[in-house]
């Protein structure tokens, strides 16, 4: 019998990076738990790692090239495969032009070390611009407030967990989904620290979520009102002589211009459509600023929704009028061991290079917003996309208005998807890639270690070999391009361009390099965030941008929202939630995480669901213009007057599929119901939060 071994390595289904310790004998797994030793996680994990076993022997998963005919799924071989790929692709190209070939990129690109390191090869050899990504049903913001205020989209302020007096979180419910934007394993541990030494953790939701329940202070605000109440915090700010932008203020350009233009915006103007009287907030502006370090920060809630760009804009506008950007305990700038803007200096910007053909949606962060996939597929004339690609996504479930891309995705010429499960996207395809995953394959953190709270590197070998008929992600992109391109293979590997990138870093000195990684399993401690914005700032001018025009012009926007009554004859704000025991649309394939209670409810107030004639676990029909679902009611103290809840990612009960254990608790896909034409105008991010609905028995 073969002994049992243990391996380390760094969980990669969300943000947090956590340690794991995984105990097996050959095959067979005995255990998994989190690595204590891990100098960044330090032993926290949560239910969904213990799944990753479920991940690798899943009967379900793909391990061989699909291709759809007459009748039915037939497996092909990866040349044939590949060669039919890049015949088809090449052939629409020329006929109907490079853009003709459409890129979706799915979330677990950003957790898989091959494809975050070689996608830009893949994207030069397609040649085309119509790329588009989860990115805009998520981040988008944060990268557009970067690029127009540092100069770079991917120079993302983090809080400061570790060490702030007063954390205002706006939007985000990191207890549960463990951070984002914030790799910060641990959160709940980092947050209680944070009023053990005195401090104050303060919760802005429409929900009374985990984390504000385990706030000192939780506001219910409005559904997209949070720009509102921000532009109010800086008005209290100005008003109240409390501006101190510490050891930045020979940084910053356009401080004049932004106390102008929040001066329309008193606690009292604002009250009324955030639902916090004027005098929490006035409080809220005092206690951010008399802290002895604070930071703001806000994710999902803030950003998908219609004013995600102002939000985040604000976020850090915030942070900065306070004193406490690129502070100690306030929102720092992590320097990873492999720097995204390495070399990046004085390149030019593709931010706003071009407009989305039919919408005229912004391109930023290199493509177009998912939103308007659908109808760039669907309206015809030049530049029509006739073929696409998804790698790791299933955007029918993740992206607004789902059913609109299940038609688009049926109208298309050609259709390929990379990825590890026939579900509600890829069944579209006419060639399925499958790719391996989790245990099966290397390591490191490419972004996630830009955005972590502390300064770390790891590195980790597959757990398991792959069997030799199984492709890498990144080893079906290089394939392909080879096949598209007809260029022999140079060889180069993520592994090499990682270590290329470590040699080239600021721990250099120190050693760092692949090899000094795989010498130390369970990662590299390179200490806390420093203050670095002089060095990082990626501006022309060296300058940081408070006040950028396109902000300004934008809240035209904000104040007709604020001046009108929205709620019509749909009387609902529609939010999602993450729950703890899923991940986006592809985790429920495991048992171990789907078994139970229905999770995917409609969390609604009680006084609310009591006009409707709604009793808790009745059916309810939840409605917009765009589509309706049906799902289970759970009253909820927690929910805002007005307000209404579903988990996103479920909706696993479209025909065709092959997620044999998701069929077993469906789920509503929430985003049959969201309206793709509901974006940020600014950013052209989804709108997801505020989506006007009806709730009926049904
Ligand atoms: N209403 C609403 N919608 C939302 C959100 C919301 O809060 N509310 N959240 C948004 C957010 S933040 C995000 S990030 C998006 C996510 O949107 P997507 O990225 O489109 O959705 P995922 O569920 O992450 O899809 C992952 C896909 O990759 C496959 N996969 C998993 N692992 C691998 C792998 O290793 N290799 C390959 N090739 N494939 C793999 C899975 O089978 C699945 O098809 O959803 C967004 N949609
Ligand atoms: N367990 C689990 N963890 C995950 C994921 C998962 O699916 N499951 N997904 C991962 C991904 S891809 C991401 S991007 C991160 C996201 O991580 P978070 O940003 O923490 O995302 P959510 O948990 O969706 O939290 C968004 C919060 O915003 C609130 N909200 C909704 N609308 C508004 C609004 O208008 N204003 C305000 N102030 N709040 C609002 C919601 O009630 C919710 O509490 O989580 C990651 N982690
Ligand atoms: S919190 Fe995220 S990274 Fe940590 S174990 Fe859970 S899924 Fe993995
Ligand atoms: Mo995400």
């Amino acid at each position: 019998m073969t002994e049992p071994k243990t391996h380390f390595r760094t969980c990669n289904i969300c943000e947090a990076m956590c340690g794991l310790e995984i105990k097996h004998r050959g095959k067979e797994i005995l255990s998994i738990k989190g690595d204590k030793n891990d100098p960044f996680s330090r032993g926290h994990i949560c239910p969904k790692a213990v799944a990753l076993q479920d991940f690798y022997n899943d009967k379900d998963r793909l391990k061989t090239p699909l291709r759809k005919t007459a009748d039915g799924w037939k497996e092909i071989s990866w040349d044939d495969a590949l060669e039919e790929i890049a015949t088809r692709f090449r052939g629409i190209q020329e006929s109907h032009g490079q853009d003709a070939v459409g890129v979706y990129l799915g979330n677990p690109n950003a957790h898989n070390f091959g494809n975050a390191i070689m996608l830009p090869r893949f994207f030069k050899a397609l040649g085309t611009n119509s790329r588009f990504s989860s990115a805009s049903a998520d981040q988008l913001p944060h990268h557009v407030a970067s690029n127009y205020m540092l100069g770079a989209g991917m120079l993302i302020p983090v809080p400061d967990i570790d060490h702030t007096d007063f954390m205002l979180i706006i939007g985000g419910n990191p207890i549960v989904s463990n951070g984002s934007l914030m790799t910060a394993p641990g959160v709940g541990k980092r947050l209680k620290a944070i009023q053990e030494r005195g401090g104050k953790v303060v919760v802005v939701d429409p929900r009374r979520t985990e984390t504000a329940k385990k706030a000192d202070q939780h506001l219910f605000i409005k559904p997209e009102a949070d720009a509102l109440l921000m532009l109010a915090l800086a008005h209290t700010l100005f008003d109240e002589n409390r501006v101190n932008t510490g050891h930045l203020t020979p940084m910053i350009e356009g401080l004049d211009q932004l106390a102008e233009a929040v001066k329309a915006y008193s606690p009292e103007t604002v009250a009324d459509a955030c639902g916090i009287d004027a005098q929490t907030i006035r409080q809220l502006a005092r206690d951010m600023a008399d802290a002895k370090s604070a930071v703001c920060y806000s994710r999902m809630g803030a950003s998908t929704q219609s004013f995600g760009g102002l939000c985040q804009w604000l976020n850090n506008t915030l942070n900065i009028l306070t004193g406490n950007f690129d502070r100690r305990g306030g929102a720092m700038f992590p320097q990873p061991a492999f720097d995204l803007l390495q070399g990046r200096k004085g390149k030019i910007s593709s931010y706003g290079r071009y407009e989305s053909r039919v919408r005229k949606l912004p391109f930023y962060n290199s493509e177009f917003p998912v939103a308007t996939l659908a109808e760039e597929i669907l309206t015809p004339g030049d530049g029509q996309i006739r073929a696409m690609i998804t790698i790791a996504g299933n955007p029918v479930l993740s992206s607004p208005g789902g059913t609109g891309l299940d038609e688009a995705f049926e109208s298309l010429d050609f259709m390929v998807s990379v990825d590890i499960y026939l579900n509600e996207t890829t069944r579209h395809a006419d060639i399925i890639l499958p790719a391996t995953t989790g245990l099966e394959v290397s390591h490191f953190d490419v972004f996630f270690n830009s955005f972590a709270v502390r300064n770390t590197a790891k590195f980790s070998e597959p757990m398991f070999e792959k069997t030799a008929d199984q492709k890498h992600d990144w080893e079906i992109l290089r394939d392909l391009s080879l096949h598209l391109t007809g260029r022999e293979d140079d060889g180069i590997t993520p592994e090499m361009m990682l270590d290329g990138g470590l040699k080239q870093s600021i721990y250099a000195d120190q050693g760092m390099s692949l090899e000094q990684l795989k010498a130390n399993p369970h990662g590299v401690d390179l200490g806390p965030l420093q203050p670095c914005l002089e060095e990082r700032i990626q501006t022309e001018d060296g300058k940081l941008h408070i006040a950028p025009q396109l902000y300004l012009d934008d809240l035209k926007r904000l104040n007709e929202f604020a001046l009108a009554d929205g709620t019509g004859d749909y009387p609902f704000a529609m939010i999602s939630r993450r729950l703890p025991r899923s991940h986006n649309t592809w985790t429920q394939n495991s048992h171990r995480l789907v078994k139970g209670k229905d999770p995917c409810t409609l969390q609604i107030n009680p006084d609310d669901a009591q006009k409707l004639g709604l009793e808790d676990g009745q059916t309810a029909v939840v409605s917009s213009p765009v589509g309706h679902v049906r799902l289970p009611v759970e009253l909820d103290e927690d929910m805002f007057a007005g307000v209404v809840s579903i988990p996103q990612g479920w909706g696993h009960n479209r025909e065709d599929t092959a997620m044999n254990v998701a069929k077993t608790q469906p789920g509503v896909s929430m985003n049959d119901v969201t309206d793709s034409q509901r974006v940020d105008a600014l950013t052209g991010n989804a709108a997801f939060n505020g989506t006007r609905v009806t709730v009926a028995r049904g």
